[in-house]
């Protein structure tokens, strides 16, 4: 008996891995009711009162329905400053935000990137 429960945790662990892998590749910034966490960059919208958040680069925020929207920003990654841009591409005005760090910039930026 013991051993069946030590074997159906192994293949529990993997399976919601995975789960949470894909969903982080559909959807890098659905609205959220709290931050992701570790490894994200956290954003909220006061308007909609909703979380955003985002791992990796991201070229063009309209792409997940965040463009000029964020008002709030915190760096929750697990390594390096973030950057984000009022427009596409890294391009405008921007501001860098050190890992735990907050921003408050209102509905204006449009791209972010790491490091
Ligand atoms: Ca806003």
């Amino acid at each position: 008996m013991k051993i069946d429960v030590t074997r159906a945790a192994k293949v529990l662990v993997p399976a919601a891995f995975v789960m949470s892998a894909t969903l982080a590749v559909a959807a890098p910034a659905e609205a959220a009711s709290s931050c992701k966490g570790a490894g994200y960059l956290c954003f909220y919208d006061y308007a909609s009162a909703q979380y955003g958040s985002v791992a990796g680069n991201n070229a063009n925020w309209g792409a997940f329905g965040w463009n000029d929207r964020a008002d709030w920003f915190r760096n929750d990654g697990r390594s390096c400053t973030v950057r984000v841009y009022q427009h596409i591409n890294g391009q405008g005005a921007g501001y860098a935000i050190p890992r735990g760090s907050t921003l408050s910039w209102s509905n204006i930026v449009s791209s972010n990137y790491w490091c």
